[in-house]
């Protein structure tokens, strides 16, 4: 009666990762009726073998052939190629390294500023001061969303990666509130809505070229608000917990920002694995070792388990810049790969650089405090305490 969304397991899930990848290739989980897969091999085969492995009945608990989605499936997400294409090349070209560049001198200006009225205190909670603040004061306005109702990002996101695991209290506290976010989000989706020359009106500007329809138009922006908030909150929350845990880490970074910060913040995806697991669904039997997963049945994929497992990474629980944390699956991998991930690494590189600049130690200041969430492995509270160099 394994349940990867027990409490106890969203606090610390190491050891039923552990028991999940030596059981085999393959585990049933009784609780839900779904298969799992937490070695890496596997998980890195399933998510490259988009035929078989399919996301298109969605990539949650939920099966969308029986059940009715909680909002309109995501175009990107929860589509499968050809559907999948069109909404995928746009966001690709309007997230890729080459249309970041001209965010790259306002984003590190932008967390300067941030840590020096945050440096203003010698202590502070990392989650609230520096991993919710620096995302949220730069991407909304890069979308270019209103001002007013931004309280309702943090929410909605937490809500939507609830929402891929199984009705539980985790879910059942976010839906008093949920109508009314979704309607804010979704007004935000609109053409009128979205400012001239941010993320959003790039969108638009790629319908009106005739790359996607203006129905997908809203939905495409959906993603971005969607995806784009909560995952790079907890990603940089994971990299402040693991220089505040390894000083002599912070140190090598302190010497070689330019360099090390990226490989800090994939270190830190890897290691930490914000975004723990998705599902998918089997489009034929499948046999895999010794057990056969039925067509149509929901497949978990255990990215956190496979982003340590020894088979693949030597010393998998040791948080390491020297050794290359490429190729782990902690944006996924695949057609489905986080369109999203030179973004967060912007921000990420952004806001070490302005630390490592003025910031000599870092360390827990009292115990972190996990948020428990269906999807993302989260902290609601890290105190932290700072010498300055
Ligand atoms: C997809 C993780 C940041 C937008 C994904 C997937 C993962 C992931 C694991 C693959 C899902 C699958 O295979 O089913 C992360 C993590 C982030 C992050 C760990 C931060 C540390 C972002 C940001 C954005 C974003 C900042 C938007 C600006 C998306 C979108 C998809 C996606 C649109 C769907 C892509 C597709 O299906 O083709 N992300 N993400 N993500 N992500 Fe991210
Ligand atoms: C989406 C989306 C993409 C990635 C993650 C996600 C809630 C949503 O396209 O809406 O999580």
């Amino acid at each position: 009666m394994l349940d990867p969304f027990a409490h106890d397991v969203l606090e610390d899930p190491a050891e039923l990762h552990e028991t999940l990848r030596e059981a085999g290739p393959v585990v049933y989980l009784d609780r839900y009726d779904v298969y799992a897969m937490a070695r890496y091999e596997h998980v890195y085969a399933a998510l490259t073998n988009w035929q078989e492995f399919c996301s298109g009945a969605g990539v949650g608990l939920s099966n969308f052939r029986y059940e009715k989605p909680w909002r309109p499936p995501s175009l990107l997400l929860e589509a499968d190629p050809p559907r999948h294409d069109a909404p995928r090349a746009v966001l690709s070209a309007i997230l890729g390294p080459r249309a970041l560049r001209r965010l790259r001198e306002e984003w590190f200006a932008d967390a300067e500023k941030l840590v020096d009225e945050v440096l203003g205190a010698r202590e502070f909670d990392a989650v609230t001061a520096l991993a919710q603040a620096f995302p949220l004061r730069v991407f909304p306005d890069t979308v270019g969303i209103s001002r007013e109702g931004r309280e309702n990002l943090l929410p909605y996101g937490d809500h939507a990666f609830n929402a891929f695991g199984p009705a539980n209290d985790l879910v059942e506290k976010g839906l008093p509130g949920i109508g009314e976010i979704s309607a804010w989000v979704n007004a935000q989706c609109g053409r009128d809505a979205l400012a001239p020359g941010g993320f959003g009106a790039r969108i638009w500007a790629a319908a009106d070229r005739g790359e996607i329809t203006h129905e997908q138009a809203p939905l495409v922006v959906r993603s971005l608000l969607t995806a784009g908030v909560d995952t790079t909150v907890h990603g940089l929350a994971a990299v402040l917990y693991a220089m505040a845990t390894n000083p002599v880490e912070w140190q090598r970074l302190r010497e070689r920002p330019e360099v090390l910060a990226r490989v800090a913040f994939d270190e830190a995806v890897r290691w930490e694995s914000p975004v723990q697991t998705f599902f998918r669904t089997a489009m034929a039997d499948m046999t895999i070792g010794d057990v056969t997963i039925p067509d149509g049945k929901k497949i978990l994929m255990f990215l956190g388990a496979a982003n340590r497992d020894p088979r693949r990474w030597a010393d998998p629980d040791a948080f390491d810049l020297a050794r290359d944390p490429s190729g782990h699956v902690g944006f996924g991998m695949g057609i489905h790969q986080c369109a999203g991930q030179h973004v967060a690494r912007l921000e990420a590189a952004a806001l070490l650089t302005a630390l490592a600049r003025r910031v000599e130690r870092i360390e827990l200041a009292g115990p972190p405090r996990r948020h428990h969430n269906n999807t993302l492995r989260a902290w609601a509270s890290m105190p932290v305490s700072v010498s300055l160099a």
